[in-house]
């Protein structure tokens, strides 16, 4: 897989505001904000979207969500939203596998 800018995140080329690290992922605020609270939770094996995950990639697919609710609840979120953009025509744009978390303000369903 090519380079992507959060691989350079995960290698500290780039700086970002890391708010959580751990041997499998890697959680930082998104540079574009959707919401008061809006943070990226990354794998730090370079899957570039979420249909390229596969079977051995379980729990790391599980560990992500945890993490994301473990870090929500210590941003101070109680409500939330995940979300993971799969190719292009659904808005990924960069394609390094990445749950996006969004909190503080109330959201609508469905989703635009
Ligand atoms: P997506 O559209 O799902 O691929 O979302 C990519 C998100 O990544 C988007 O919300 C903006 C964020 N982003 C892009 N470049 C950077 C960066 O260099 N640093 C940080 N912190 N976030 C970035």
């Amino acid at each position: 897989m090519s380079e992507t800018i959060f691989s350079k995140i995960i290698d500290r080329e780039i700086p970002a505001d890391i708010i959580y690290e751990d041997d499998l992922c890697l959680a930082f605020k998104d540079v574009n904000p959707q919401a008061p609270t809006h943070f990226l939770v990354i794998p730090k094996k370079p899957i570039p979207k979420l249909s390229d995950a596969e079977q051995g990639d379980k729990e790391l697919l599980g560990h992500l969500l945890l993490v994301a609710g473990q870090v929500a609840g210590e941003q101070g979120l109680e409500d939330f939203r995940l979300n993971v953009n799969n190719g292009a025509g659904a808005s990924q744009t960069v394609f390094h596998l990445h749950v996006h978390v969004l909190g503080g303000r109330p959201f609508s369903w469905p989703p635009g």
